[in-house]
C-alpha cells in the first residue's frame, strides 16, 4: 500500500528520523515532526483505546508545527536553534509554569521522553522471541522510561491499553515492511537512527539543564 494514504510504513518513519540529523549533528524539526506524525498514524490503527495517547501526541506535534510555520520559523529549523532562541528570549518556564504559552523546549522534552520509550519498545520487539507478548514488552519499556513522568491515573490507563496490543507477529506484519524477518531486519536498521536522535537531544537538553522543565 502506498505511503501517505493512511497506511503506516516503518520505512517512512525510518527515513524521517534518519534525515533528522545533519552533518553538523543538528536535529531538524521538520523531519522529526513528520516522524512523529507517522507514528501517530500507526497509533490510530491500534484502536480507540489509545486515543488518549494520540490526542496528547497530536497536540504536542501541533504546537511544534505552529512554531515551525509561525513568524519566528527560522528559529525553529533545528532543536539547537530553538533552544538557543527560546532561552535567549526568556520564553522557557524553568521552575514552574506561568501564563506563558507552552515553549518548544518543554513540548519537545515530552516527545523526547516518549522517543526513549519507542527505542526500548522497538528493541524489545526486535530481540523478542516469536511467542513473546507485546503487552509485556510495551509495559516494561514504558515502566523503564515514560512512566516515571506520569501520574498514577495515566500509568493505569496506559497499562490497561497495552493489554489490547496484538501479538508480536501481528505487530510486525502491520508495520507493512514485508515478512516478519524483514520487519525485524528493518527494526535493526531503524534503531540506530532513533538512538542517534535521542542521544543528541539528551545531550543538548542536559547541557542547558532543560531535562526537568515543568
Ligand atoms: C504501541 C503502543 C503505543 C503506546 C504508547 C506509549 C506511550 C504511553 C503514554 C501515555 C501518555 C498519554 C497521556 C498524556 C500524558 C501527558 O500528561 C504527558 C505529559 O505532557 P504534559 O503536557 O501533561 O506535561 N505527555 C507525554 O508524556 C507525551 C506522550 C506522547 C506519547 C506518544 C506516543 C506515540 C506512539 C506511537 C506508536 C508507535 C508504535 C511503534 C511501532 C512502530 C514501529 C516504528
Amino acid at each position: 500500500m502506498a505511503a501517505g494514504q493512511g497506511a503506516f510504513s516503518l520505512r517512512e518513519v525510518l527515513a524521517a528520523f534518519q534525515t533528522c540529523v545533519t552533518e553538523r549533528r543538528e536535529v531538524l524539526l521538520g523531519p522529526y515532526l513528520s516522524g512523529w506524525r507517522g507514528l501517530i498514524r500507526f497509533l490510530h490503527s491500534l484502536g480507540a483505546i489509545f486515543s488518549f495517547v494520540s490526542k496528547d501526541a497530536v497536540a504536542k506535534v501541533q504546537i511544534m508545527e505552529n512554531y515551525c510555520r509561525g513568524e519566528q520559523r527560522e528559529k525553529y529549523v533545528s532543536l539547537q536553534s530553538m533552544v538557543e532562541y527560546e532561552l535567549a528570549n526568556g520564553l522557557v518556564d524553568i521552575q514552574k509554569r506561568s501564563g506563558r504559552p507552552d515553549s518548544g523546549c518543554r513540548t519537545v522534552l515530552r516527545l523526547h521522553r516518549a522517543l526513549r520509550w519507542l527505542q526500548l519498545f522497538l528493541e524489545g520487539l526486535r530481540t523478542g522471541r516469536e511467542d513473546s507478548r507485546t503487552s509485556v514488552i510495551c509495559t516494561d519499556s514504558y515502566n523503564a522510561s515514560l512512566a516515571t513522568y506520569h501520574p498514577w491515573v495515566v500509568r493505569k490507563a496506559a497499562t490497561v491499553a497495552f493489554c489490547t496490543l496484538p501479538s508480536r507477529n501481528a505487530f510486525l506484519e502491520i508495520m507493512n515492511v514485508g515478512t516478519t524477518e524483514e520487519a525485524v531486519t528493518m527494526l535493526g536498521e531503524a534503531l540506530p537512527y532513533i538512538c542517534d536522535v535521542y542521544g543528541i537531544t539528551q545531550e543538548l537538553f542536559a547541557r542547558h539543564k532543560l531535562l526537568d522543565l515543568p
